[in-house]
């Protein structure tokens, strides 16, 4: 756990008490404040009951003597309008911040050669992964590192801050706007296409608060930055003029005279006065496709900041396992590869999936996010029927109307068995039944680790059909 120097007796509220509130009422209170609570859910409220910061409502509060408001990251700060918590902290003057800022300000406590290191990762796709892979590359070399944040991993529930050891956190934008004086020794902006628009007003907002995880780094400091959209190219440049750290563009489309690409799984480095090859990653399962050569090559240069050798940083992604719900191999029946990406909210991630595999029963559907799937269109050639589920199922219909053939199935019981199916009676020598929803879940799942395991389960059920007609 965490603990915060500095904030004994100090009055401090939590709002939200999921993941990310009960750490840090739990780190809060530890490190001697006095925490007051409360969700607006009766079920997350009593979480909180023989603790000693049982959950009361804010009219309760001592606002006069609150210091800060440790808001959860799924609160809306701004938009599409402040939360009621967040207008009554800025009526009271208090400032409202987030568990990241907690966690930096345990790190700042400290003098400055007994901070541990820190490296974070953001950016639209490939958070996760790129975490687990720069935490697993990290540990292959030998350092202890910690890995947690928007993964999975609340941060103040993280081991205690202590110079050895190198803390490898996934941040989402909403951390990031609840953050303000985290430095990162080595940051990363993978990637930006639309998300969470809903969030942040405009797609301008959602840029800027990625951009936040490059604040208060230092000239010794590292931003690893990928250069394959045009946001991301246009931040590299604003931080190759500031000059006020070290910056390594990242590219898994074309060789950069400077930094760190990907050409055909192959990975390179241009950095200072070296450069060459430093590995293949085509035997990697778990790294396969365009998108996860972007992953590796931003570990890579990540790794290279943090002092390991290239091809040492290469070689350690070997046994990098890959995530649940990311294109993650979950059965293979007959010839029918079944395919769980449930992890694909949004189009961009589900264009990933769709362009590693050819002759594809998709699944897709779940609850809309901006944009549809028009941009998928292209990729109609490779799919050989779609299967919608969920709220988004008529929309999406339209949006790839002609492209290819669709079928409403409603829910995902049905349409893992009409793909399955089709599938099998094919004739194709690899067909592929590929779950990438291109929505969120939340209109039939808890989230979508819910979708992917019972996605998981029906195609475990599948029987094998062996290429004939049931
Ligand atoms: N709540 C309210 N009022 C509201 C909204 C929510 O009281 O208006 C309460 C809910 O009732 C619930 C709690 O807030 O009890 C939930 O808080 P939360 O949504 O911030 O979720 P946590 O459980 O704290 O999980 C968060 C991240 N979730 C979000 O940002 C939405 C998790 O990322 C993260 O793993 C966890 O902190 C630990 O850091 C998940 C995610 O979906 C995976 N992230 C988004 C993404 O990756 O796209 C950003
Ligand atoms: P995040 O944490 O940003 O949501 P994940 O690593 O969990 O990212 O991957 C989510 C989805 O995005 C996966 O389904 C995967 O197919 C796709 N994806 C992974 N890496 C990238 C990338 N670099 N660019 C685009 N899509 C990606």
């Amino acid at each position: 756990m965490i603990i915060v120097p500095g904030i004994g007796k100090k009055k401090i509220g939590v709002y939200g008490l999921g993941a990310t509130g009960l750490a840090t009422c739990e780190a809060l209170a530890a490190s001697g404040a006095e925490v007051y609570c409360w969700d607006d859910k009766e079920e997350a409220r009593n979480k909180t009951l023989n603790t000693r910061y049982a959950a009361e409502h804010p009219k309760q509060w001592p606002w006069d003597e609150i210091r800060s408001l440790s808001l959860s990251p799924g609160i809306p700060l701004t938009h599409p309008a402040p939360h009621p918590i967040v207008r009554k902290a800025h009526q009271s003057g208090v400032e409202v911040i987030g568990d990241i800022e907690f966690f930096a300000r345990a790190v700042n406590a400290l003098p400055a050669k007994e901070r541990p290191r820190i490296v974070a990762i953001t950016g639209s796709n490939g958070k996760s992964t790129t975490t687990a892979l720069i935490g697993h590359v990290l540990k292959e070399a030998g350092k202890d590192a910690i890995v947690g944040g928007n993964i999975g991993k609340p941060v103040m529930q993280l081991p205690p801050v202590d110079a050895h050891r190198t803390y490898v956190l996934e941040l989402s934008s909403f951390q990031l706007d609840l953050a303000k004086t985290l430095r990162s020794n080595t940051a990363v902006l993978l990637n930006l296409s639309p998300d969470h628009i809903d969030r942040h007003g405009s797609m301008e907002g959602y840029a800027a608060a990625k951009k936040r995880i490059f604040l208060n780094q230092e000239a010794e400091d590292t931003a690893v930055i990928g250069v394959d959209d045009q946001w991301t190219q246009s931040v590299c440049a604003k931080l190759m003029t500031e000059g006020a750290r070290r910056v390594t563009p990242i590219s898994a489309e074309g060789a950069l005279g400077r930094g760190v690409f990907a050409l055909n799984a192959r990975l390179y480095y241009s950095l200072g006065d070296k450069s060459g090859e430093a590995g293949d990653i085509s035997n990697i399962a778990s790294l396969r496709g365009q998108h996860n050569w972007q992953n590796a090559a931003a570990a890579l240069a990540a790794a290279v900041a943090e002092g390991i050798a290239p091809n040492l940083a290469v070689n350690g992604m070997d046994r990098f396992a890959g995530l649940p719900h990311r294109m993650e191999i979950v059965a293979k029946k007959g010839p029918v590869l079944f395919v769980n990406d449930s992890k694909a909210t949004n189009a961009d991630a589900t264009m990933r999936a769709l362009k590693s595999y050819s002759d594809i029963f998709w699944i897709a559907g779940g609850k809309p996010k901006e944009g549809g799937v028009e941009t998928l269109r292209p990729l109609m050639e490779r799919v050989r029927g779609v299967y919608l589920i969920g709220e988004a199922a008529q929309d999406f219909e339209a949006q790839i109307a002609g492209a290819a053939p669709s079928f409403q199935c409603g829910d995902m019981p049905t349409a893992v068995a009409r793909a399955a199916r089709d599938a099998a009676i094919s004739g194709l020598s690899a067909p592929v039944v590929l779950l990438s929803p291109a929505c969120a879940s939340y209109d039939q799942f808890r989230n979508f680790e819910e979708r992917g395991e019972v996605f998981r389960k029906l195609a475990n059920q599948v029987e094998s059909f062996n290429g004939e007609a049931a």
